[in-house]
């Protein structure tokens, strides 16, 4: 109530915090845990609320905001204040050689997108960025607009996310998805939480873990950092209830070296191989690769599994005992995995480890990615793809009428090295903030500044509106909460939630500027100024977005009768088939055990790993406050978790100011005004929060076959800080 009524006063916060994840009302725009089909009328979190009331701000960034703004002035303020300002209200846009922004008209502003894509000399030129929040409807518009461009230069913030998931798990069960629903929590043995923070990014599912506990299962949470919301959880309306007992959520927490989760993989493989108890049957029936798997685990010796790991022996047997009796496990993971070197081989060490129970396609068991942004599974599935298959593409041509573009499109990493190579004319972000988002924050900027023409689809102000191509626009669009009425009246949207649901989201708040225009109206009016063949009726199709859902229907799989089952009261469930019917889309149709060496996680003596990760007060790149409440950090963000002993050994005491420089195929990148803080982190291994610790992230450090950013794994040396700090415009 507290971060409402703050941002939008005690009426609207009463009536708007009631909508949030109810039946007739908006899918919250912080992270995609899905809804309990028995809802309460408080149905959202801490972070939630947090999310909601930054998006109901006053539109208080205006023409006049901008007229007395410079964007040197701009550049200078800390994210945490771009963020405060308020909604921006008015299309902008900053012409070659200016100083400020200034308003324009919509029309003017197509217009001028117009000119310059049809200016381009290839279509290829142009790239198309996405972040997770834009609902199905905006995606599937927009990906149709860009295959009719003519192009799949659709990055998106997946590339950075759970790419290594949908790698994983795509090529061992074949779906790139997560197998469990909500109820399986409630009938499982075991629940593994690797490499996530649920009681900052995922605090709902703090109450799924709860009630799996009250049912006898056990949770074992797998992080270099005991985050303590797995510790001690209160339900904020046990409060209600005077129910005040705490429960401790994790039963067992492996402090794990960063990087070392495969090692521990390969321990626990070990300890079920010999414990037995293995399902026997389904492992003869359903899969490829196990005699391999067994030769691998026996040639591992027990000195290097716990060398890497940094959990002994001991503690692995005993865990790994629970783990080989589970009749019915699910592994949870986020960035933790991903975002390391062999994120995806890591992700398929822990899918060996649960086909050996046959814990897929079973009540209670299977594999739970737990997605960030509260709609980019739905993005994925509707089309925001850079690299997508031709069988997808076949049936998007079937559906859409029109000829696909075959070549692979840039990601993330690609976009980037493009601009560097000045490949780019046109970068278009639909939401996001592409400049802190992205890794290597200096080589990105200086790839964004040789584009002709960026555009940015925008709730609030980021530095993306500050660091740009030599012409730049601002688009102010409808967030998630909003009325978005169209010539047929009010619309509701689609998004899919991190277990492949999908339902309705029907924004409720008086739209904070008359201006804004929702997502799929600014596709089509894109499509409608710079298409040479329209193709579809664009503008038919946003005054009624059933005619959107009609064409997914037609040119996606598992959409059959969408407009009348997403209007269902819980939506539906997408087809999944190692849950529906424990078969496999792989070449083979069998589920693939694989083999991976062991990851070379050696350090030399004078370096450090750093992870880059989120505080309780930020949302990504949006920062709320300038706190770390659980981890029990106040006031400043410029921190280094590190390990007491560590910092003794260099001689440094809580507060020391240092610089930190990382290290990539020769080439280093340092950054200053860094305070240690002694924390419980285990030796070798330091903390930083994203975005300002990314000017670190090396732009060619990816994970193999995911090319996801190693923000999880940036070797880095320490020293006392000497020179002046830069300053942050691009950090
Ligand atoms: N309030 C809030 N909610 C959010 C977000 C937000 O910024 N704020 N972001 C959203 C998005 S887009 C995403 S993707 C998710 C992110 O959700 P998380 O993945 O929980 O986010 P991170 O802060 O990146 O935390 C990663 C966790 O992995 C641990 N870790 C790091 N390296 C390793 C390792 O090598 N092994 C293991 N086992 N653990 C490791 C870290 O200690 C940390 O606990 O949250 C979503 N929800
Ligand atoms: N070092 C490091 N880097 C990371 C990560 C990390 O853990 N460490 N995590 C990565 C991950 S998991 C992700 S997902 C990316 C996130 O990358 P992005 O998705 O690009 O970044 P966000 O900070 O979520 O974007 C915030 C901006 O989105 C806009 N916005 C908000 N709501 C809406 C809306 O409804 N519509 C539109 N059009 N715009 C809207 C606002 O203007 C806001 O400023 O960052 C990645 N970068
Ligand atoms: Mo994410």
């Amino acid at each position: 109530m507290k971060h409402g009524i703050k941002k939008m006063g005690f009426v609207k916060t009463v009536k708007t915090l009631t909508m949030v994840n109810q039946k007739a009302g908006f899918d919250c725009p912080g992270c995609a845990w899905p809804d309990p089909d028995h809802r309460t009328p408080f149905e959202f979190c801490e972070n939630g609320a947090k999310a909601v009331a930054d998006e109901a701000m006053k539109a208080t960034v205006n023409p006049a905001f901008f007229a007395k703004h410079s964007i040197q002035y701009l550049a200078e303020q800390s994210d945490h204040w771009l963020n405060k300002q308020g909604r921006i209200s008015h299309p902008m846009i900053l012409k070659e050689g200016e100083n400020h922004y200034s308003p324009l008209s919509w029309d003017d502003a197509f217009e001028t997108i117009g000119h310059a894509i049809q200016n381009l000399d290839s279509v290829d030129e142009a790239v198309f960025y996405t972040s997770g929040r834009t609902s199905n409807e905006a995606a599937f518009l927009y990906q149709a607009y860009v295959r009719a461009l003519g192009t799949n230069n659709m990055p998106d913030c997946s590339n950075m996310c759970h790419e290594s998931s949908g790698k994983g798990l795509g090529q061992t069960i074949g779906i790139g998805k997560g197998t469990v629903t909500l109820d399986d929590f409630n009938h499982s043995n075991v629940i593994l939480v690797i490499g996530q923070n649920p009681g900052t990014n995922h605090p709902r599912m703090l109450t799924a873990l709860r009630d799996a506990k009250h049912k006898g299962s056990t949770v074992i949470h797998i992080n270099p950092l005991p985050e303590s919301g797995l510790q001690r959880f209160k339900h904020p309306q046990d409060y209600m209830k005077l129910n005040l007992k705490t429960t401790q959520l994790s039963d067992h927490h492996l402090q794990v070296k960063i990087g070392g989760d495969a090692a521990l993989f390969k321990g626990f493989i070990k300890v079920h191989l010999e414990l037995g108890g293995l399902d026997e049957a389904f492992i003869q029936a359903s899969t490829t690769g196990y005699d391999a798997l067994v030769a691998s685990a026996n040639e591992i010796e027990w000195a290097d599994i716990v060398r890497d790991s940094g959990i002994d022996k001991e503690t692995i047997v005993k865990i790994g005992t629970i783990l080989g009796k589970s009749k019915a496990t699910i592994a949870c993971w986020a960035m933790g995995l991903t975002q390391q070197p062999n994120g995806v081989s890591v992700i398929q060490e822990v899918v060996n480890l649960l086909l050996l129970g046959g814990h897929v396609g079973r009540q209670g068991a299977g594999f739970c990615p737990v997605r960030g942004h509260s709609n980019v599974q739905g993005d994925r599935t509707v089309g925001i793809w850079e690299a997508p298959t031709d069988a997808f593409l076949d049936k998007m041509e079937q559906g859409l009428g029109f000829n696909m573009p075959r070549e692979h499109g840039y990601d993330v990493v690609n976009a980037i090295r493009a601009m560097k190579d000045r490949k780019v004319g046109v970068f278009f972000c639909m939401g996001g903030n592409f400049l802190s988002a992205t890794p290597d924050t200096h080589a990105t900027a200086k790839g964004l500044r040789t584009v002709d023409l960026t555009i940015q689809v925008s709730t609030k102000l980021n530095r993306s509106h500050l660091v740009t191509g030599k012409t730049a626009l601002i688009l102010p669009c409808l967030g998630r909460t909003e009325r978005d009425v169209q010539s047929s009246g009010n619309q509701f949207v689609t998004v899919e939630n991190s277990m492949g649901v999908v339902h309705t989201s029907t924004g409720t708040l008086k739209p904070a500027s008359p201006t804004l225009l929702s997502e799929p109206d600014i596709v089509a009016r894109l499509a409608q100024a710079s298409l040479k063949t329209l193709h579809l009726d664009w503008k038919g199709l946003v005054g009624d977005y059933d005619g959107i859902r009609d064409l997914m229907e037609k040119s996606l799989h598992g959409f059959d009768e969408y407009n009348a089952r997403v209007r269902q009261e819980n939506g539906f469930a997408l087809p999944n088939p190692p849950r529906d019917t424990r078969s496999f889309a792989t070449k083979d149709g069998k589920a693939h055990f694989t083999v991976h060496p062991l990851p070379d996680v050696s350090l030399d003596d004078d370096k450090y790993v750093m992870m880059t990760i989120r505080s309780h007060d930020q949302y990504n790149t949006t920062i709320y406050d300038v706190h770390d409440r659980y981890r029990g950090i106040h006031g400043n963000r410029r921190v280094v978790m590190m390990n007491a002993s560590d910092m003794a050994e260099r001689g440094w005491k809580n507060r020391h100011v240092v610089q930190l420089t990382s290290h990539f195929q020769g080439e280093t990148r340092t950054s200053g005004q860094w305070q240690l803080v002694a924390y419980d982190i285990p030796r070798g291994n330091i903390a930083t929060y994203f975005p300002e610790s990314n000017s670190l992230v090396p732009l060619n450090s990816t994970a193999a076959e995911s090319n996801t950013p190693t923000s999880k794994w940036v070797i880095v040396s320490i020293d006392s800080h000497h020179t002046q700090h830069s300053g942050h415009e691009e950090e």
